[in-house]
């Protein structure tokens, strides 16, 4: 007690106003940096109980702040799978960080131990990162005394991408085992995955240059030294990495990167856009990708999340048949209420198969994606990724093949299980795949374009007094409060043609979303701002 008592008098919390309190939300505590010192300190004792609940396998704490302004910063936590932390531990989070004083905060911890029945002799280990903002040297400091405090045993891999601490975090914990997820370190991360994209591209020929917009985050640097690890002679892959310049902290994520290509549905402006290239762009952590290109009659084309789900699910699809699996593995696709609708339809009635929508946010929509022996997820804001069930790794590599054509099919399927980050969404895994698939089928970015036309839509935020008012049910597709409001959106809903619109209350700052489509862009446009003159 009395150590955690001296090094929480370092880390202070911030008080905040009175009513107000701090959430572990959907992202983990992110908030502008400097009130996340005590909060960062605070998660390094949760981390250490959680560890040791679970019998000192390793935890792991990633402090970024993703696509956000490089003022911000945020802590997450990482179960020993190297998923998301366990949603009923987000209380336990939540009761440590709000404590008022340090001796309370110890009240909070010992009580946590008691009732959690965790045994503090048991060894408790924790492995962290972080991304390249400069307030992170700070927080893992902080983390690094909260850690010690409880005498937890850690290993601090400085700046990672959120995905490679998940990809370490499993590792870690596998070890040795039967189950092993690769080497438990970072260059085992980068040979894991050039050795499978080796071996998933099978001598195929990948068509002209990628450009990759890094955000000027963490995934510039950490593509580039992947790249070193591809085998030049046995795959001829040119990518141009561009804003990749973590030197200039003010410039993370400012008119680049995936999420300001998908929410100003443009290029970033800088490099100039060349017409034709191939294109994608990553976020300041990493974990999304979206893929576009400038066309010299359409303008600006966009694939996103949807697009990627759709064309793995496809890929995916056609592997299994060909690999004579298709009655013993169910493969299934996970989207959000925002998923295009024109991705939905293909899916369902092309592809033939089924579709179940959650609520937003990774944890929910990698819990359901479980449920399959292959579960393609993806948000539309190109977060994703797609898991493999052991019942469909084993089926990959026992099964006997008949013909050539079945052994490539299994071979292939197996090399993505290796490929595809099996942790959480990893925007460069992601970029390896979609390549791969590419490749495959020869196709350009138009002819991948060309499966489906998307629905215009319009996503629009609304300021309102208390988000908390407004609840869904439905994964969040209908509004199940404020009473009403639900009729009057039916009600606007019907008098577009092909038209579908919902608003929620954003989990990340306090307002809230509306998404509209219709038919045509102007009626989208319509059909969002009459919803958000309703909840307004
Ligand atoms: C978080 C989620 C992201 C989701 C976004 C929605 C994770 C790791 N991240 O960033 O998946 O799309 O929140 O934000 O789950 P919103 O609730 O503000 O619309
Ligand atoms: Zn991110």
């Amino acid at each position: 007690d009395r150590a955690i008592l001296e090094a929480s008098a370092r880390h202070p919390i911030v008080p905040l106003e009175k009513g107000k309190f701090y959430t572990y939300g959907t992202a983990g505590f992110r908030m502008k940096a400097d009130l996340l010192e005590g909060i960062s300190f605070r998660v390094g004792l949760l981390a250490s109980l959680r560890s040791r609940k679970l019998n000192g396998q390793a935890i792991g704490v990633m402090i970024t702040a993703s696509h956000n302004p490089a003022a911000d910063n945020g802590v997450k936590i990482v179960d020993p799978l190297g998923d998301m932390l366990e949603q009923d531990w987000e209380r336990y989070a939540t009761a440590l960080v709000n404590a008022p004083s340090d001796e309370q905060l110890v009240e909070v911890y010992n009580r946590l131990t008691t009732d959690l029945k965790i045994d503090l002799k048991i060894p408790a280990k924790v492995v962290y990162g972080r991304d390249t903002r400069p307030s992170g040297h700070k927080l893992v400091t902080a983390l690094a005394d909260g850690l010690e405090s409880t005498k937890a045993e850690y290993v601090d891999y400085k700046i990672l991408t959120t995905p490679q601490l998940h990809y370490l975090v499993r590792a870690t914990n596998s070890e040795g085992t039967p189950l092993s997820y690769g080497k438990v370190s970072e260059v085992g991360y980068y040979e894991k995955l050039a050795e499978a994209f080796v071996r998933a591209i099978r001598g195929r020929r990948i068509n002209g240059t990628l450009q990759v917009d890094c955000a000027n985050g963490v995934g510039g640097p950490k593509l580039s030294e992947f790249l070193k690890y591809i085998p030049k002679d046995k795959v001829s892959f040119d990518v141009k990495v561009v804003n990749d310049d973590v030197l200039r902290p003010e410039i993370l994520n400012l008119d680049c990167g995936a999420d300001f290509v998908k929410t100003k549905q443009r290029a970033p402006p800088i490099p100039k856009p060349q017409p034709g290239v191939r294109c994608c762009s990553l976020d300041g952590d990493a974990d999304r990708l979206i893929y576009y290109w400038a066309d010299p009659e359409s303008g600006f084309v966009m694939l996103d999340g949807d697009r990627i789900s759709s064309l793995a699910a496809s890929f995916i699809g056609d592997l299994v048949e060909s690999a004579g699996l298709k009655d013993e593995v169910r493969i299934g696709v996970v989207q959000t209420a925002y998923a295009n609708g024109a991705s939905t339809n293909y899916i369902t009635q092309h592809l033939k198969l089924p579709v179940i929508c959650t609520p937003t946010g990774v944890k929910h929509l990698h819990h359901v994606a479980q449920g399959f022996d292959i579960g393609v997820y993806f948000e539309a804001n190109g977060h994703g990724t797609v898991l493999f069930s052991p019942d469909a790794l084993n089926a990959f590599k026992n099964t006997e093949p008949q013909s050539p054509a079945q052994k490539d099919a299994l071979d292939t399927l197996a090399a993505l299980g290796d490929l595809i980050n099996q942790t959480v969404g990893d925007a460069i895994s992601d970029m390896l795949l979609v390549e791969v698939i590419l490749a495959h089928k020869n196709w350009t970015l138009r002819d991948w374009a060309m499966t489906y036309a998307d629905l215009p839509n319009r996503l629009v935020r609304v300021e309102v007094g208390n988000k908390d008012l407004f609840q869904t049910t439905d994964a969040e597709r209908r509004l199940s409060h404020p009473e009403g409001a639900q009729d009057e959106i039916d009600q606007a809903v019907k008098k577009y043609k092909d038209a579908r619109s919902f608003a929620r209350a954003s989990g990340t700052e306090n307002a809230c979303r509306v998404y509209a489509e219709a038919a045509s862009r102007s009626e989208a446009n319509e059909l969002a701002e009459r919803v958000a003159r309703i909840i307004e």
